[in-house]
């Protein structure tokens, strides 16, 4: 087998060049430079979304100029922006934005004029802003003061919410394979909305409507697996009724791991829903957990238990994952390194879901908020004009291997279906979009050499995984390697132990 493959490296060495790729920086050095492959373009569908998890709003529209709008990003996902508890005395952890106090837009990573702006900024520099929505429930401290100076009590908000407007179950969630436990009750002890009320309702409807009119472009909804389907249908029919002329993307976090009472299906008819057992999947197959090989992943979709690939938002790991809230499972994160970098170069360039990418600061503990001073002040990525992105910032969008391929992504979208399948029945892959773009990974100990079958039109290519075009497009960026692609549409390379190589029609040289 292994002859077979060196046989046919030197017969098409006339056309096709063999590439040796050093096993380099999928995770990149010190500095990452921005490199500028694609021009902004007004967001129409997300193909690929970024959670910039805890960033402030002055930081998200200097990162969509120089760097999202650039590169393809067509959308953020921002921390929720309503009033939150502020708990100093837990050293301000990352959740407690997770529990409402008001829904005045000012909380730890802005005002509302910084929301408003950033706003405004990602837009022009074509990337969306879609909001955490954190509907569900409010706080489950029973008394404290919230960002914009709130005073509150549990289950008494002022001039929002009173004792009437909460279920009345008043005892945290227990049951998973109860419904009703799950939707009446209180997350993780979280007071509960009484969805079901017209006016606690209108009053979600108010506050999702004002950020529409600053011009969110869709919301992620939080808990909404514990809101009964049908009242969040309610929700969001009102919202959209308000807004007749926007087209909101509207994404649900709905946990479903096949077993419980609640399963995403019920909220499909609501929106988009995230579905976790993507990143599960693909962190068992990367780990090589339970006999699971890349191999297999050639059928990943919606006979693995995958929601319809229209219906789903995919990651490699979410701000719960990564640190073990929200339930187990072995999900990659930005530890596992070069590892973390190929399952993400996977998930850009196979066509399910829409892809979130996920952008972190480093942590140890699983409590530990965003990098702060010590009062609680967030600490901007940016230094002296540079994004601080290798230290208590990991910036896992700005990867050379994941940023490019979002330029990848973006254009190979028009083709919905993987071709010229390859894989050596393990841990090496390749796969094709049509006449648009090929990927290869080896995610083995060994090199691959291998002289790869694709569609692509004859030319030279940037190995994207390595970076784009340069701006005049007569170079690749960041010194990638050009890969020659023959009349045949074969191309045969080297790819050290694990790397990736990836090539589309967007990153072809001019000559
Ligand atoms: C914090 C403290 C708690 C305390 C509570 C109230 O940690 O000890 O009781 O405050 O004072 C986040 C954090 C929580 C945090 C909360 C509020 O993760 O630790 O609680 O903020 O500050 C379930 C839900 C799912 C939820 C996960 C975490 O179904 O919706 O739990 N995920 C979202 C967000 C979280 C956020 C919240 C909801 C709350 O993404 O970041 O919580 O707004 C099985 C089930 C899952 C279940 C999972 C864990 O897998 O299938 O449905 O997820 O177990 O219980």
């Amino acid at each position: 087998m292994w002859k077979i493959v060196l046989g046919a490296v030197s017969a098409s060495s006339l056309l096709g060049l063999v590439i040796l790729f050093s096993p380099s920086a999928l995770v990149p050095a010190l500095s990452s430079e921005v490199s500028l492959t694609q021009a902004p373009a007004a967001p129409a569908t997300p193909t690929t979304l970024v959670h910039l998890f805890e960033w402030t709003w002055a930081d998200i529209a200097t990162e969509c100029e120089t760097y999202l709008g650039p590169n393809g990003y067509r959308a953020v996902q921002i921390s929720p922006p309503h009033e939150h508890i502020v708990l100093a005395d837990y050293g301000y952890p990352w959740w407690q934005r997770y529990q409402v106090v008001s829904y005045q837009l000012e909380s730890r990573s802005g005002s509302r004029a910084d929301l408003q702006a950033m706003i405004d900024r990602c837009r022009d520099a074509g990337v969306a802003i879609y909001a955490d929505a954190v509907i569900n429930h409010m706080t489950g401290f029973e008394s404290g003061v919230g960002s914009a100076g709130t005073r509150f009590s549990k289950y008494d908000y002022p001039d929002l919410y009173a004792p009437e407007d909460f279920h009345n179950c008043r005892q945290p969630v227990t049951n998973y394979d109860d419904a009703e436990n799950v939707t009446q009750c209180e997350l993780v002890g979280l007071a509960d909305l009484n969805t079901s009320s017209n006016a606690v309702q209108t009053t979600i409807v108010d506050y999702m409507s004002e950020l529409v009119d600053m011009g969110v472009a869709g919301f992620r909804i939080d808990a909404a697996k514990h809101i009964r389907n049908e009242e969040l249908g309610q929700i969001l029919d009102q919202l959209r009724d308000r807004h007749p002329d926007t087209d909101l993307y509207i994404y649900q976090e709905v946990i479903d791991p096949g077993t419980e009472a609640i399963r995403k299906q019920d909220f499909y008819d609501s929106g988009n829903v995230l579905d976790f057992k993507y990143g599960r999947f693909i962190g068992e197959a990367f780990l090589g957990l339970e006999g699971q090989t890349l191999a297999n992943l050639q059928t990943l979709g919606e006979g693995w238990g995958l929601a319809p690939s229209s219906q789903a938002v995919v990651f490699t790991d979410n701000h719960d994952k990564q640190r073990g809230h929200g339930g187990g499972g072995d999900y990659l994160t930005y530890k596992n390194g070069d590892l973390y970098a190929l399952a993400n170069v996977f998930m850009l360039a196979f066509p399910y879901g829409k892809p979130q990418v996920m952008s972190s600061f480093a942590f140890d503990d699983s409590e530990q908020g965003p990098p702060a001073e010590a009062d609680g002040t967030t600490r901007s990525v940016y230094q002296n004009g540079q994004a601080n992105c290798s230290g208590e910032w990991v910036c896992e969008h700005r990867w050379p291997a994941i940023s490019g391929m979002v330029g990848f992504r973006n254009a190979t979208q028009s083709v919905a279906e993987v071709t010229n399948w390859w894989s050596n029945q393990a841990n090496q892959i390749a796969f094709g979009r049509g006449n648009l773009g090929f990927v290869a990974i080896n995610r083995e100990a060994q090199p691959l050499t291998h002289t790869f079958q694709t569609q692509l039109p004859q030319g030279r290519y940037c190995n994207v995984v390595q970076g784009g075009l340069s701006a005049d497009g007569a170079a690749c960026a960041n010194d990638a390697k050009v890969v020659l692609v023959n009349r045949a549409g074969q191309f045969t390379a080297t790819l050290p132990e694990m790397t990736a190589l990836a090539l589309h029609v967007e990153a072809k040289l001019s000559r």
